[in-house]
């Protein structure tokens, strides 16, 4: 039986990619020229395995008539364009729930980084700084007060692993979570004048777009820290740079940027704060998992089962 062509927005660990040509005929986009798939193959398209940090937007979905599915390795899927895939009844899929413990370990591992200054710490025994004496204290993340911005499945994870620090944990959402044993705050500004640590965990997409601006950074105070695991999108990253540079807040531990990966330079001047390349899900095992879930997903799709995890 002829293979599904499936386009590729971005590529997958070397595995996976074995995987899905054994199974699909793939059209690489980065391989493609500026305009994407010839227009003899366009028609032949029926699905698009994509990434949560890569767009499908509706110009590419204009191109792919017989576009049936789109497969995203990851869980955020505000980058593709939803409501055209749901006005042309195509399927999207993504890869909810196996993430979630890693996604939360970073933002441990920001938190305690940033507030612990880990990065300072460890330049200072390689230069040689040590033999002159110790870098500044600093101040301790355990008893602290979290604020969470958007307890779903990974601020809830997150939630659980900071309770392992003794932390008094507070949240912001639309709606209070009946079962959750945190203090709920219906006011972003107001959980970030509460918190001494706010990570945030909300999907992107226009209803979080900037929601972190100049207002909630002040109100988190020159002795908060921030963390961002969610998406670059939900921060006002001039209000950002502009409350590290003037230490309107204390520090932040970043996992994702506007502009990926091509972020702003004003980061890598700052000495408080920790940057990492959105590596949040990048672990073996949980790359392993996504990339078996795209799989699923797509063989469901073409044998006419139901899919595993459906988005619509
Ligand atoms: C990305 C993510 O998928 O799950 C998400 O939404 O942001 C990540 O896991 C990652 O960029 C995969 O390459």
């Amino acid at each position: 039986m002829m293979k599904p062509d499936l386009l590729m927005m971005g590529s997958y660990p070397d595995g996976d990619m074995e995987a899905l040509s054994s199974a699909y005929r793939l059209h690489k986009l980065w391989e493609l020229g500026s305009d994407g798939p010839a227009v003899s193959i366009r028609p032949l398209i029926r699905a698009i395995a994509t990434r949560g940090d890569l767009g499908v937007d509706a110009q590419t979905l204009e191109i792919l008539p017989h576009l049936e599915i789109i497969a995203c390795y990851g869980v955020g899927v505000d980058a593709i364009d939803l409501d055209m895939a749901r006005a042309r009844g195509i399927r999207v899929t993504n890869t909810p729930e196996v993430l979630n413990g890693d996604v939360a370990d970073l933002a441990i591992g920001l938190a305690l980084a940033a507030m612990r200054r880990i990065p300072t710490g460890d330049a200072h025994v390689r230069s040689g700084a040590w033999a002159k004496g110790n870098p500044p204290l600093t101040p301790r993340l355990h008893g602290k007060k979290l604020g969470i911005a958007g307890l779903g499945r990974i601020g809830s994870t997150v939630a659980r692993r900071f309770s392992g620090f003794d932390m008094d944990i507070g949240y912001f959402g639309r709606s209070p979570h009946e079962d959750a044993p945190y203090r709920f705050f219906d006011d972003l500004t107001a959980l970030a004048a509460w918190a001494d640590l706010l990570v945030l965990t909300l999907p992107g997409g226009a209803a979080t777009q900037k929601i972190v601006g100049k207002e909630v950074l002040q109100a988190l105070g020159p002795e908060g820290y921030l963390v961002n695991v969610s998406r670059g999108t939900t921060v006002d990253e001039e209000a950002l740079l502009q409350a590290l540079e003037a230490r309107t807040i204390a520090g932040a531990g970043l996992d994702v940027f506007w502009n990926e990966p091509r972020i702003d330079p004003r980061f890598a001047r700052l000495d408080n704060v920790v940057l990492q390349p959105h590596l949040g899900s990048a672990t073996i095992e949980t790359r392993r998992a996504m990339g078996q879930l795209v799989r699923d997903n797509l063989t469901a799709h073409f044998a006419g089962l139901p899919l595993l995890t459906p988005v619509i």
